[in-house]
């Protein structure tokens, strides 16, 4: 059969997983996250500790088929019911919830759990594998257009919709009208007032502390922007083999867990350019939804001759500006004469300076992007630092770069100070 004429295989089931307070029984979430990827199944992983809203408002901005809780700390009862009460109010009763807590949930919780909204709870001794299939048969369903949904809900739903295989005329509509500057999620109400969003593109090899800086950047947007909103694509690789993928950027994130960002996780898919397939239509999506003052997009952690912003091909840039970040371990000069995107970067980070190695890096990293005589900045910052200052210059210049206004009364950005 020609591949243009083969069925596409249905778009992968996407679960939220989460714990409430850990109380020390933290292995249970990862062995079940990796059977769920293992299976096929993408994982959007948001850790321990998770607040209701943070499950909650990840769930709507994520569009997640079902919410699964691990919670062995012995407060499931109320607290699975305020996951549900809070989808419910927040218009989501249609994402089901279920979970387990080894021998700590017992048949009668789960009673009492199931009256209240929970959709089942799988108990001690259950094979991995029957409940992979049980999630397979119970939870896997088309996520469809819906003009009912409002808000980051209908946004979420529309890059759902570019991502899966299926274009219907539901969703052509829907791109059309963002085309035309109305977003699916507002068609009834007025236009929006924000024109313009600075789009970034953030690259850099995996464990550089992309997303790390990108939560530290947000905490910025947020203090010095009081009413704007950001947007945040993060693209992590589907596993080659089994198509499944643990989407974890959510999980280095503290202050982008705020009504004001929207997150949103996407798996590769089977795309080798560092991006989801669907990313250049999310994007859009976001831009013409006029939510946004500022979207930043995280690639995967790429290798030398990745462009997955497309600052080098025919077709032009996706992005307004591209923020490279690495680690002073890069492997030497040799390494970093190899890395194509620093030719074309607007803004480089060093990230991780307080690394031994990261004197000696800035200066060879100044050296090759001098030798561009392109004017690109490079910035040393520590993203794993609050109030860092180095980030706080970082922030100021792509500010700076996108017109992102200062309200007056927030915070002042600080003095840019020279880049090396
Ligand atoms: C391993 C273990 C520990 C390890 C945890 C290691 C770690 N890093 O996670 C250690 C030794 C640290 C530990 C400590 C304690 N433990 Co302990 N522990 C266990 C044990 C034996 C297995 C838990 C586990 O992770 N299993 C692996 C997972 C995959 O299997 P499972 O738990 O059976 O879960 C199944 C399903 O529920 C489902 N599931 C679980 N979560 C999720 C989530 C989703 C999304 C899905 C789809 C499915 C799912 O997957 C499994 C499939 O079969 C359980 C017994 C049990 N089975 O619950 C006791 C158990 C939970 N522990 C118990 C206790 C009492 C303790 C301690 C208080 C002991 C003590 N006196 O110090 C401490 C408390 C720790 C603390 N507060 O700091 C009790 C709890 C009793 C209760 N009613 O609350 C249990 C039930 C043992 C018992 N029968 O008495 N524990
Ligand atoms: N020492 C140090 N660790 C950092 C810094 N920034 C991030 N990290 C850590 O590096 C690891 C990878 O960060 P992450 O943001 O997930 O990297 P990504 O793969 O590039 O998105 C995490 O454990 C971070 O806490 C930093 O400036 N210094
Ligand atoms: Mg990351």
């Amino acid at each position: 059969m020609a591949a243009a004429q083969k069925p596409r295989p249905p778009a992968p089931l996407r679960i939220l997983t989460a714990v409430p307070i850990c109380d020390g029984h933290d292995s249970a979430v990862s062995t079940i996250n990796m059977e769920l990827a293992r299976h096929g199944f993408e994982v959007i992983y948001l850790g321990y500790h998770c607040p209701v809203d943070v499950i909650v408002r990840a769930a709507l901005q994520e569009d997640v088929h079902v919410v699964g809780i691990s919670s062995y700390n012995g407060g499931h009862i109320v607290f699975f019911k305020e996951v549900i009460d809070q989808l419910r109010a927040r218009g989501a009763r249609d994402i089901p919830i279920f979970g387990g807590g080894g021998g700590t949930i017992t048949k009668a919780d789960e009673r009492v759990m199931q009256r209240q909204g929970t959709d089942r709870i799988f108990h001690a001794g259950t094979p991995l594998a029957d409940i992979m299939a049980q999630i397979r048969r119970d939870y896997a369903r088309p996520l469809k257009p819906n003009s009912k949904l409002r808000g980051d809900r209908a946004l979420a739903r529309a890059i759902t919709l570019a991502e899966s295989a299926t274009v219907g005329a539901a969703l052509r509509r829907d791109l059309s009208d963002l085309r035309s500057g109305q977003s699916p999620s507002r068609r009834k109400t007025a236009p929006t007032a924000n024109a313009r969003s600075f789009v970034v593109g953030v690259a850099g090899p995996g464990g550089a502390g992309k997303s790390t800086l990108i939560d530290e950047l947000t905490s910025r947007f947020l203090r010095q922007n009081p009413t704007g909103r950001i947007a945040i694509l993060a693209n992590d690789p589907s596993h080659p083999d089994t198509g499944g993928a643990i989407l974890g950027d959510r999980v280095s994130m503290i202050y982008a867990q705020d009504d004001r960002v929207f997150f949103r996780s996407l798996a590769t898919r089977g795309s080798l350019t560092g991006l989801s397939a669907a990313a250049p239509a999310a994007i859009e999506i976001l831009k013409k939804s006029g939510e946004f003052d500022l979207i930043l997009v995280e690639s995967v952690g790429i290798g030398q001759e990745s462009d997955p912003f497309r600052l080098f091909g025919p077709k032009g840039p996706l992005v307004d500006a591209m923020l490279f970040v690495l680690a002073p371990y890069y492997g030497g000069r040799l390494q970093l004469q190899k890395i194509g995107l620093l030719n074309g970067a607007d803004f480089v980070a060093l990230n991780k300076c307080d690394h031994p190695m990261a004197h000696t890096a800035r200066a060879e990293i100044a050296a090759r992007l001098d030798v561009n005589g392109k004017g690109q900045r490079l910035f040393g910052t520590v993203a794993a630092q609050h109030h860092d200052p180095g980030v706080d210059t970082l922030y100021a210049a792509l500010a700076d770069r996108g017109g992102l206004t200062v309200t007056p009364g927030g915070e002042k950005p600080c003095q840019l100070v020279v880049a090396p």
